[in-house]
């Protein structure tokens, strides 16, 4: 087992200061997963009303072997997960390939120390045998080091982590993939169907208030590692799901005017009464959608992988 760790390109404190000085106020996603807000995305997870969890879960434990069907690589390969998270999805289709022992490396990469360490615990707990050789970055420092690994490669990138990307980001990020890959290299992307709105609205506007903790615990993360003094009673949370365009966006509310400072840039941002933070977008896709983005990246689709409800893909292409 082994670990490497690289730094991201862009500081906390100076995406704060681009995202609160724009016209529409926003934070990226990518910040809500400190470590408090990873133990609160497990929790999220756990949700009676977030059904993309069991959805893939379904999909990973009962189409294992059909998944691996598809693969075709007749030499040992690398499994390569972006986002790797708790594994818990994940493990289900590793286990049914040692189950088949087939000869593979897993290669979890997470932007969190703390996460990765978890991860490995818990793999090595579960799979004793796994090979595993793990990353901690960001996706786009990690695919350099990964171009020069030779083996073939599955990607992996569940749990609709796409869906957090606008449209142009997801076509960059896939293209980047994709000119990192080999020919004849796998990716399998988790990606949310559209479905009946309110299912969808549920689940990112819960009844426990999980989601709202999730998205307060920007402010809380602002003002511990940035000095901020940022009031958690004067900020609501807000989510709305579009289905005319598939996009959940969810929001921060300023509930008065007000200024707050943040010590570590030295600088005060007002918020006008209600004035939103927009801090994610969860993009759900047709499958039109997800067959261009495909082929508009250079893949060609193997097969969709669905739920038996159809919420859900997770989607074999090839390069
Ligand atoms: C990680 N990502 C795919 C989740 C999603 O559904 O967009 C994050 C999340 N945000 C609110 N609930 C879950």
């Amino acid at each position: 087992m082994e670990t490497t760790t690289t730094s991201a390109t862009s500081t906390f404190e100076q995406d704060i200061d681009e995202g609160l000085s724009a016209p529409l106020k926003n934070i990226s996603s990518k910040y809500f997963y400190d470590d408090l807000g990873s133990v609160i995305f497990q929790d999220i997870m756990k949700m009676p009303e977030y059904y993309p969890t069991p959805c893939e879960f379904e999909i990973l434990s009962l189409q294992g072997e059909s998944i691996i069907e598809k693969l075709n690589f007749d030499e040992p390969f690398n499994i390569i997960e972006f986002g790797a998270g708790d594994g818990i999805k994940t493990r289900q289709l590793l286990k049914k390939l040692i189950e088949n022992q087939v000869d593979f490396t897993y290669v979890p990469i997470d932007i969190s120390q703390k996460a990765i360490d978890e991860l490995e615990a818990n793999m090595l707990g579960y799979l004793p045998g796994l090979k595993i050789r793990s990353l901690v970055g960001n996706y786009f420092s990690m695919i350099e080091e990964l171009s020069e690994m030779e083996q073939p490669g599955l990607f992996l990138f569940l749990g609709s982590n796409i869906g957090n990307y606008q449209e142009q980001e997801a076509n960059d990020l896939l293209e980047q993939f994709n000119n990192y890959m080999k020919s004849g290299d796998k990716i399998l992307t988790g990606f949310d169907l559209q479905k009946n709105p309110a299912t969808i609205r549920n689940a990112y506007d819960d009844s426990q208030g999980i989601t709202k903790a999730f998205n307060m615990n920007l402010l809380q993360r602002m003002n511990r590692e940035l000095g901020a003094n940022f009031k958690k009673e004067f900020f609501d949370f807000y989510s709305h799901y579009n289905p005319v365009n598939g996009e959940v966006r969810s929001y921060l509310v300023s509930l008065k005017q007000q200024e707050v400072y943040i010590s570590k840039i030295d600088k005060s941002y007002s918020f006008r009464q209600n004035e939103l933070i927009w801090t994610e977008l969860s993009k759900k896709y047709t499958i039109a959608e997800i067959e261009s983005l495909a082929s508009n990246n250079g893949f060609e689709l193997i097969e969709h992988f669905l739920d038996c409800k159809h919420y859900f893909t997770d989607s074999l292409w090839t390069k």
